[in-house]
């Protein structure tokens, strides 16, 4: 067994650092459990108390390759031995160029490619905004229900879901249109994804119509919606959407920040569609705990910006390029993609069980991005998202990190590092279990 509680959670050590946090930190930064971390290795994280703690959280989405993969911890480690820091605009280094380069071979299409490196995905979506605008001349950007793409105010202008993300944060950026995404499971009317998907797509039609195709600089979409609650967009839809990038000469841009790198089984979620973004923005898994974001995408794109256009002090730090590098090793040398891929495979049969209890309405994600949304009865969808916070305290009380998702907050996805061993997954999924059976029967 993994998981080992020595106190009650939270222990006595992260009760007084919570106060302390009441004192120190601003009130505005919400936590998905109370417990203060002292260390984490591979799936397993041990708290400030000796708590013993298996995680399906991965730092939000992070920390795919596990905590402290050796070889992620090996590269920070050497290029600590050089540098810290530089600043790519005063004296660039090699990291930085094969980083690069080292997407560019990765990210999907066969066209030249370049990219670009930041601290964050948010950075990353502000980016890849500017590159399209900087690239076609055009202001508009088409943007989606329930989609998520950062903090900052172009890619918070972006985001759709209002509390707590936007409120008393206006005004938001000029130049954005949203349209409709394809969440079958609420669709209305039809749940059926082909026709989710023409139906969806027709609204979207509809709103770039009413500002003029020749006036969108760019659509930014997840393939899976993340913070959204895991849902995926059928094919059909990106297809459709990929063909109308085309013929208006619009910038395609698949923010797979959350999605990149193994979590759908796949390097990235684009693949099981088939769909070649034109410009992609990553972050999260890419540094392995490190703060590296990037904008991948096809050169002409990539070089619009004059000399000067793009940058920041910070961005593409040494330290965590060498970071990403080791985490691309392994995608393509090591085993992370494999076993992406059997995780992929089990975890939907594994979920599918969970359907027996009754508030669960939904089961559903791509690859390993899995997802359960809970309601309060399966005909009214009536979002439950009582039930939802109460399942991931009686998790977390009982030594299993589990996160939240969706616009309702209804939403249990399931955010495992890929490198999870098989018992930690069975324990942890037993204690899901557990707490289904109490709040959600
Ligand atoms: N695009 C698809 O999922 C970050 C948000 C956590 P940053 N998702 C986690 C929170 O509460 O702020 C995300 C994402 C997608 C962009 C972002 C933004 O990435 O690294 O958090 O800026």
């Amino acid at each position: 067994m993994t998981i080992s509680l020595k106190t009650e959670v939270p222990g006595p050590r992260s009760r007084e650092l919570m106060a302390e946090r009441q004192a120190a930190v601003a009130r505005g930064l919400s936590h998905v459990t109370p417990v203060f971390i002292a260390r984490g290795e591979g799936a397993v994280l041990e708290d400030v108390d000796g708590n013993r703690f298996i995680d399906f959280a991965a730092g939000l989405a992070v920390l795919s390759a596990g905590h402290l993969a050796v070889p992620v911890v090996e590269a920070v480690r050497e290029q600590s031995r050089g540098f810290l820091h530089a600043c790519f605009h005063v004296t660039p280094y090699e990291g930085y160029v094969r980083l690069c380069a080292a997407l560019n071979r990765l990210a999907p299409g066969t066209f030249p490619k370049k990219s670009f490196l930041a601290n964050s995905g948010a950075e990353a979506v502000e980016n890849a905004v500017k590159i399209a605008r900087a690239a076609t001349g055009r202001p508009a950007v088409v943007c989606f229900e329930h989609g998520f793409h950062g903090r900052t105010y172009m890619a918070m202008t972006l985001t759709a879901k209002e509390r707590p993300y936007k409120l008393g944060f206006g005004p938001f950026n000029p130049g954005v249109v949203r349209a409709p995404f394809p969440y079958c499971y609420r669709w209305p009317g039809t749940q059926d994804p082909e026709r989710v998907s023409a139906e969806c797509f027709a609204a979207f039609e509809q709103s770039v119509r009413d500002v003029g195709p020749d006036q969108v600089a760019a659509i930014i979409i997840e393939p899976v919606l993340g913070e959204g609650g895991f849902v995926p967009a059928p094919a059909s839809f990106l297809q459709k959407l990929r063909a109308f990038c085309t013929e208006h000469k619009i910038v395609f841009i698949a923010d797979e920040v959350q999605t990149g790198f193994g979590r759908t089984g796949e390097l990235f979620a684009c693949a099981r569609s088939g769909v070649v973004p034109d410009l992609m923005t990553l972050a999260k898994g890419l540094g392995g705990g490190m703060p590296i974001s990037a904008v991948v995408g096809r050169a002409e794109l990539m070089d619009a910006p004059m000399v000067g256009g793009i940058g920041g002090t910070f961005g593409g730090n040494p330290v965590s390029c060498a970071a990403a590098l080791a985490v691309l090793e392994l995608c393509e040398q090591g085993d992370l993609l494999r076993r992406a891929r059997a995780l992929a495979e089990k975890l939907p049969g594994r979920l599918a069980v969970l359907r027996r209890f009754g508030k669960v309405g939904d089961i559903r994600g791509q690859g390993a991005m899995q997802a359960l949304e809970l309601v309060k009865d399966r005909q009214s969808k009536e979002p439950d998202q009582e039930a939802v916070a109460a399942v991931i305290r009686h998790c977390y009380e009982r030594g299993l990190i589990l996160m939240s998702a969706g616009t309702y907050g209804n939403v249990i996805r399931l955010l495992m590092p890929l490198v999870i061993t098989d018992g930690q997954l069975e324990e942890g999924l037993a204690v899901l279990e557990s707490g289904l059976e109490r709040f959600a029967g």
